[in-house]
This record gives structure tokens, C-alpha cells and sequence, in this order.
């Protein structure tokens, strides 16, 4: 309740559904994305229905503007209590001998350094408060390769590192972090990672009742919400049908 809330790419799946849990929570939003037309009607919606919410419009890979941004926040802004590292994605699923450089740097520069550079950018402010959460948004695919996945698996298993990295540097102050990891949610991600083959997009989900982003944002509010000497620091939430990142039974 009352927390200042920051989320990257709130304008879809599980951003977009932790915006609606931590209002739904009583607490203040920054909501930032790409698609400000979009982040301005998510915003309004919530407004609407008594949230109090700061939109930001910029790319994580541009360090620059989003630096620019955060230290221009307004005064009444500026106290972040909850970092939300979600903006993110996988595009492509082909042998690594056959991958696409373009699609490896674009997961590379959003996943790690996007996610990077807003921690760099949010959590000095954090340390000198003595008071804290950073929630990354890892994955399953971050505990192992999976067939095809291999790039994007590692962005996830960089997560992971510096999730516990970071967790170990704060770890003399009040600051938590959460290493949540999803495994098979339906969202705009199985679009996005097959450059908009809404078939094959479907396909991933067939056959198995996968997460939403709803069953994702429960868990990055519970986590904030808990005691102050409570530290979450790892979460792994798998549909039921689910083994693993590559074990999926489908019926
Ligand atoms: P969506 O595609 O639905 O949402 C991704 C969000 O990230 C969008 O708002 C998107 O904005 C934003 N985003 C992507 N690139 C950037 C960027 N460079 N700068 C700012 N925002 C950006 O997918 P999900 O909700 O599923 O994905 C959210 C996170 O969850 C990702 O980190 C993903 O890796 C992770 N995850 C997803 C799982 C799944 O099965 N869906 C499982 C495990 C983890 P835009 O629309 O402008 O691209
Ligand atoms: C998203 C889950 O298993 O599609 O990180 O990689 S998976």
C-alpha cells in the first residue's frame, strides 16, 4: 500500500497486468513503455478507477533518454520504492549456429543492458534511502537452454546473475531484490519472438491452460508486500503442466 511503483513495459502481459495488481494494491504508478498513445489509455483506465499514476514514454536500450527521464522525475516522484524490471523479450528460436545477429543484440541490449541500465538509474536513490524492491522479470528460461532458445535463455540466466549480484551488494541495506521467473505465460510474447506469426504464436500455447500475466503479477505483489526482514529473493512459477522450460505436456 502507498508505494511508489515503477514498471518497464506496462504496456503489455505481465507489465501491463502488475499495473493493474499494484493499483489494484493502493499503490502509486510509473508506468513506462515504448507506445505512448497506448501508456496514456492504460494510465487514464487506472486513473479512472482512483490510481495515481506518472507516465514515461522511452526505449530501456536508450540509456540516455531513459537516464534524461529518471533524473528529471518530478519531486513528488522521485522516491521509488519499487522497481519493476519487466520490459523484455525473445525473438527467434532457431539453432544458435543459425541465429540472427540482429535478434541476438536486440534481446541482448533490452534484457540485460535495458534492465542494467534502469537499476543503475534507480537503485543509487534506493540505497541512499535505505528502503527498496527490485522485482526482475527472469524466466525459467534462465535455469536452462532449451532446444532453439539458446540467446534468450541466456539474456534470462543473466537475470538470474544479476539479480543475485545485485542482491549481494545491497544486502547491508533494506533493499530486496526478486528474481521472479515465469515459465509458460500467454501474452504478446510468442508474437513478438516469431516477428508476428500469430499461428505459430498460438501453437505455443495449445494443448496446455497456461499462466497469465494476472497469476505472474500476484507474485510481484506478494513479494513487495512482504515484511520488511522478509526478502523474496527467487520465485520460479510454472503452469501446471509444465516440468520445465522444455518438459510441456500437452492434452
Ligand atoms: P509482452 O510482449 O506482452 O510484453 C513485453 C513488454 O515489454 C511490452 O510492453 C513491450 O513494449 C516491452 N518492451 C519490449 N522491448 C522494450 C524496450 N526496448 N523498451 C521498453 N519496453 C520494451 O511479453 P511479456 O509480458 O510476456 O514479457 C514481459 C517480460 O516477461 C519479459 O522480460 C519476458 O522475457 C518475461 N517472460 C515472459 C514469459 C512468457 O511466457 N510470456 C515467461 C518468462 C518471462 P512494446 O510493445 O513497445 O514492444
Ligand atoms: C519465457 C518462457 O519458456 O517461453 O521466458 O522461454 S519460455
Amino acid at each position: 500500500m502507498d508505494k511508489t511503483v515503477m514498471i518497464t513495459g506496462a504496456t503489455s502481459g505481465i507489465g501491463l497486468a502488475c499495473a493493474r495488481k499494484f493499483a489494484d494494491n493502493g499503490d502509486r504508478l510509473i508506468l513506462t513503455g515504448r507506445n505512448g498513445i497506448l501508456l496514456e489509455e492504460i494510465a487514464n483506465g487506472l486513473t479512472d478507477k482512483g490510481a495515481s499514476v506518472l507516465t514515461m514514454v522511452f526505449d530501456v536500450r536508450d540509456r540516455k533518454e531513459a537516464a534524461r527521464q529518471v533524473e528529471g522525475l518530478p519531486e513528488e516522484w522521485r522516491e521509488i520504492d519499487v522497481l519493476v524490471n519487466n520490459a523484455g523479450l525473445a525473438l527467434g528460436l532457431e539453432p544458435e549456429h543459425e541465429g540472427d545477429f540482429t535478434d541476438w543484440d536486440t534481446m541482448i541490449d533490452t534484457n540485460i543492458k535495458g534492465l542494467l541500465t534502469m537499476t543503475r538509474l534507480v537503485v543509487p536513490g534506493m540505497v541512499a534511502r535505505d528502503k527498496g524492491h527490485v522485482i526482475n522479470i527472469g524466466s525459467v528460461a534462465g535455469d536452462a537452454a532449451y532446444a532453439n532458445g539458446n540467446v534468450y535463455c541466456a539474456t534470462k540466466a543473466a537475470v538470474k546473475t544479476l539479480s543475485d549480484g545485485l542482491r549481494i551488494d545491497v544486502a547491508g541495506t533494506n533493499v530486496r531484490v526478486t528474481n521472479l521467473k515465469p515459465g509458460l505465460v500467454e501474452t504478446n510474447f510468442s508474437n513478438t519472438r516469431f516477428h508476428g506469426d500469430k499461428e505459430r504464436a498460438a501453437n505455443v500455447y495449445k494443448g496446455i491452460t497456461p499462466l497469465t500475466g494476472d497469476d505472474i503479477a500476484d507474485v510481484a505483489v506478494f513479494a513487495a508486500n512482504a515484511p520488511a526482514h522478509v526478502q523474496i529473493a527467487e520465485v520460479l512459477v510454472l503452469a501446471t503442466h509444465q516440468g520445465s522450460g522444455s518438459v510441456i505436456v500437452r492434452k
